[in-house]
């Protein structure tokens, strides 16, 4: 039975990715950090095959010990700071776990690793954001990096610091650059989900409307399930390589919004949503749009899910919680 170590399990990716490993047969250890994390309760009872390892990213010893417990086979690093608009009031946090946090994992798996036969292969969590300011469109492995964040600029110390041990040490490590991917388990900080939640509050008569920043930027949205199925495909390979992932389509928040606010019946959205500057960002990225033909090529790799049927499964999800929150306060 292959092992697999995931950080990061108890976010969006990690409930996925820990799902798809389980359904391959693999032996799935998660690491969670802090002394009485809430959300652990919350995925052992809906992944009761999943290990939980205690570990933080920002401590090396911490780590040694949790890839110790697990003795994988593949290391997937998903934990981070991932917020962009959080990066850039806690920057030195974000630096610490989205960027340092990458090379103390790359050494516990070095320091245990080497003192086995076989060797730890190691996925990164890469992003759209490190290319930021778009030096080209679409965006490829090929493109240069321009990070508009302090999350991005992590990082991109995070991507380099993977290659670098993969090309210094000959380590199997490698990195997705995985553009946004969203579903009905993405925080609900995030930009879609933030609109699918009110939209169904609104729908039930629960909220009056929503207050967003920039609803001109453009993103390359996938679906989370597909993704994670992309990061293992990486991990079969002979030689470990970085790959961009997306769906070679981009949509505006605007556009979010016609679709998600049509799931309820309502074509004009203009009177429920306002903006507020303190959704604004000090610096913006305004466009991404990937080419992910060197996965399609190499791995096999394609979307399955469509842009509207992602919104719409987001939006039906939160009218689901939604309804299900007020039938228990009603008991
Ligand atoms: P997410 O839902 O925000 O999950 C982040 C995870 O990181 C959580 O499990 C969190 O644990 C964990 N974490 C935070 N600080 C940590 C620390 N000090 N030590 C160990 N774990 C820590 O993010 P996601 O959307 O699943 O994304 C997964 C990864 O892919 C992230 O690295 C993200 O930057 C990257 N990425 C995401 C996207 C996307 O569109 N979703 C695109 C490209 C790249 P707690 O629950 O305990 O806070
Ligand atoms: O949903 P977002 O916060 O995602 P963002 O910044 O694109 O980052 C996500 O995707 C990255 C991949 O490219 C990941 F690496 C990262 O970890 C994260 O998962 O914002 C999307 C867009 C931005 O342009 C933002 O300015 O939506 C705009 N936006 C407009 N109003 C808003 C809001 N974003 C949020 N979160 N909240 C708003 O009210």
């Amino acid at each position: 039975m292959p092992r697999a170590l995931i950080t990061g399990v108890t976010g969006q990716d990690g409930q996925h990715l820990a799902e798809f490993l389980n359904a391959q047969g693999y032996e799935v250890y998660g690491l969670v950090k802090g002394q009485n994390n809430p959300r652990i309760g919350a995925i052992v009872d809906e992944m009761p095959w999943l290990n939980v390892v205690q570990g933080d990213l920002a401590d090396l010893s911490s780590l040694v010990t949790a890839v110790d417990q697990a003795q994988p086979d593949e290391v997937y690093n998903l934990g981070a700071v991932s917020f962009v608009a959080y990066s850039f009031t806690h920057a030195e946090l974000t630096g610490d776990i989205s960027g340092l946090g990458v090379l103390r994992m790359l050494d516990a798996i070095r320091m245990v690793g080497g003192m086995r036969d076989n060797p730890i292969r190691f996925y990164q969590a890469s992003t759209s954001e490190m290319f930021g300011e778009v030096r080209e469109v679409p965006q490829t492995e090929m493109t240069p990096f321009h990070p508009r964040s302090p999350y991005g600029c992590a990082k991109v110390f995070g991507h380099y610091i993977t290659m670098n041990y993969r090309e210094s040490y000959g380590m199997y490590a490698c990195s997705g650059i995985l553009f946004n991917h969203e579903g009905p388990r993405r925080g609900i900080e995030f930009v879609t989900r933030k609109i699918t939640n009110a939209v169904a509050r609104i729908h039930l008569g629960l909220q009056d409307g929503l207050a967003l920043g920039n609803l001109e930027a453009k993103r390359d949205w996938g679906y989370a399930g597909d993704y994670v199925k992309a990061m293992w495909l990486m991990l079969q390979q002979e030689a470990a390589e970085d790959f961009v992932i997306a769906t070679g389509e981009t949509h505006s928040i605007r556009e979010f919004l016609d679709l998600a606010f049509a799931e309820v019946g309502i074509d004009d959205w203009e009177p429920y949503v306002t903006q507020d500057p303190r959704f604004l960002r000090p610096a913006e990225v305004d466009l991404l749009i990937g080419d992910a033909t060197k996965a399609k090529e190499r791995l096999g790799w394609e979307p399955e899910v469509s842009f509207p049927q992602l919104v719409s499964m987001m939006v039906a999800n939160d009218l689901d919680l939604e309804k299900r929150k007020m039938e228990a306060n009603l008991r």
